[in-house]
């Protein structure tokens, strides 16, 4: 039904460009009409347009809450213009046909954002402008809804044509206008829900906007797409990327867990993590940014091929001209110098992002696991160990060093896939062992892996001799634990609360070695 556009219907809080709009809608001669403030800001530009209030014959009242409410409004929105019976209502009740309604909402989430009251979220729920897209996007075969500016452009060059909208723009952009309300109203029924307390309400609604269609997923015959829900984490979803291929599936995902790894450690001193398939390969912490990444480096330089680098700090030249020694596939830090930029582009296929700063670790979220017919919500492992956390439960007390790695080992377990067991020494990882069943295994793994990081260095013991280990959960069996010992760790960083702690406690005391409970379980799969 491709009818001409001949009135319009302007009612938008975000005033972006609408004066342009409209002048080019009025001189292609479509009428103009709109409410109170969008009214306004036309007349103020020059342009001729009507009041709602003079369409309706009723004064715009409650401070605005009414509008736009009317049956003028709404059936010039709704009728069907191939219908006898609703073109004869049309001429009973005075009411003319809107062939084109442009709409945006009373900015509900940023309001919400900003940490506006009660009352003040409450007024911003828009209830004229939802109404009116959805009879819109109801009736698109007769109207064209607009609800973002990105699509001015596109009806413009149709009305400007040949006075009327496409029947394929029109679906689309009503297809636009119910996803729009969807996702405005889902915002408003969590933030309400969470009003009343209830951190998991019956119906969970997750919005997200289309960010890119990505060129697969996990492998290559799955498809996939990455969608940003407008949280403002620093971090992959925000980041900016300076250069580089296009972000693959398995990239945003590992730098994800790269960059929420990096945030353990504040920005105050240098960390680096090097990440493959979701898990650490290697993290080091320390005084200076180039030696952080050669510890990184050396945990597991084979690992590390491919990888992905998450830096706490500004990335500079001289450390990036040794990540590109390494086949890297992402770098990820808050800031890059210029240095830093100009050797990355001789690697054009090197993606570089720029996250303008790093996450609060503590601070709350949640995290979504799909399983068959449903999903799992939980909030965020947004836990941190503190010293003064620590429980010693072995005769010897650990020394500062000790005391130290302990606390970097243990915040890197809980970002390595369980059973994780991680070893450390002088703020670097050594070796670990991620995500296997048993966690002897993963005790096992990671001592080999210190054992080929010695070889491939040239250092002449398994670089676990004299570190600590941390396990993402407690021990239960002393078998785990005395593995550690035998690979060479000296201190011990657990969780405890096994039925045979005691058992694991007297087999610590008995290898001579010093052991922390921290309380705390860091499972993560
Ligand atoms: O308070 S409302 O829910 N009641 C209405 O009848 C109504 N009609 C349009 N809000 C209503 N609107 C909204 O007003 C629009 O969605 C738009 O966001 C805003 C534009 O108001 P103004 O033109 O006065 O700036």
């Amino acid at each position: 039904d491709a009818s001409p556009v001949k009135r319009a219907l302007i009612s938008v809080s975000d005033k972006t460009g609408i004066v342009d709009f409209a002048r080019r809608l009025a001189a292609a001669g479509v009428d103009l009409v709109s409410t109170g403030g969008t009214a306004r800001a036309l007349r103020e530009a020059g342009l001729t347009v009507s009041d709602v209030s003079d369409v309706t014959e009723f004064p715009e009242m409650m401070d605005g809450r009414i509008k736009t409410l009317h049956p003028r409004i709404h059936g010039g929105l709704l009728a069907l213009r191939d219908d006898e019976g609703h073109l004869k209502s049309m001429r009973d009740h005075d009411i003319a046909g809107i062939e084109l309604l442009v709409v945006n909402l009373y900015p509900f989430e940023e309001t919400v954002a900003k940490g506006a009251g009660f009352e003040d979220c409450i007024e911003n729920i828009d209830i004229g402008g939802p109404a009116m897209i959805r009879a819109a996007a109801k009736n698109h075969r007769f109207v064209g809804v607009v609800t973002d500016p990105a699509d001015y452009e596109t009806v413009l060059g149709e009305v400007e044509g040949d006075g009327a909208l496409k029947d394929e723009t029109k679906k689309r952009l009503a297809a636009k206008a119910f996803a729009k309300t969807a996702s405005y109203d889902s915002a408003i029924s969590r933030w309400f829900a969470q009003q009343n307390g209830e951190t998991f309400p019956k119906d969970y609604t997750l919005a997200g906007k289309l960010d890119a269609v990505l060129r697969y997923g996990e492998n290559p015959h799955q498809e996939a797409a990455f969608y940003r829900t407008g949280g403002k984490r620093p971090g992959v979803a925000t980041a900016e990327q300076a250069q580089g291929k296009e972000l693959s599936y398995n990239n945003l995902n590992d730098t994800d867990a790269a960059y929420e790894l990096i945030a353990e450690f504040g920005t105050e001193k240098p960390a680096v993590a090097i990440i493959k398939h979701a898990n650490p390969c290697g993290v080091a912490a320390g005084e200076d940014m180039l030696e952080a990444y050669l510890a990184a480096l050396r945990c597991d330089p084979v690992s590390a091929f491919g990888g992905i680098v998450a830096l706490n700090q500004k990335l500079t030249g001289p450390v990036a001209e040794k990540i590109v020694e390494t086949f890297t596939e992402v770098v990820i830090a808050p800031d890059a110098d210029e240095a830093a930029k100009q050797v990355f582009a001789k690697k054009k296929n090197l993606r570089l992002l720029i996250a303008g700063g790093v996450p609060d670790p503590q601070a709350p979220g949640m995290t979504i696991k799909p399983l068959a017919g449903g999903f799992l919500l939980q909030s965020r492992d947004a836990k941190i160990t503190r010293p003064e956390d620590l429980k010693v439960v072995t005769k010897r007390q650990p020394t500062d060093a000790e005391l130290a790695d302990m606390l970097f080992a243990f915040k890197v377990a809980k970002h390595v896939k369980s059973n994780a067991i991680v070893y450390a020494k002088d703020g670097a990882t050594v070796g670990i062992g991620a995500g296997q069943m048993s966690r002897l295994d993963s005790s096992r793994i990671a001592a080999r892996k210190s054992e080929d990081a010695a070889k491939a260095c040239g250092a002449g013991a398994p670089l676990a001799k004299g570190s600590v280990v941390a396990s993402d959960a407690f021990f239960p069996f002393a078998d785990g634990l005395l593995s550690a010992a035998e690979a060479g760790a000296t201190a011990v960083i657990q969780p405890g609360g096994s039925m045979r702690d005691d058992d694991v406690i007297n087999a610590a005391d008995e290898a001579g070695l010093a052991m922390v409970f921290t309380g705390v379980r860091h499972f993560r799969h």
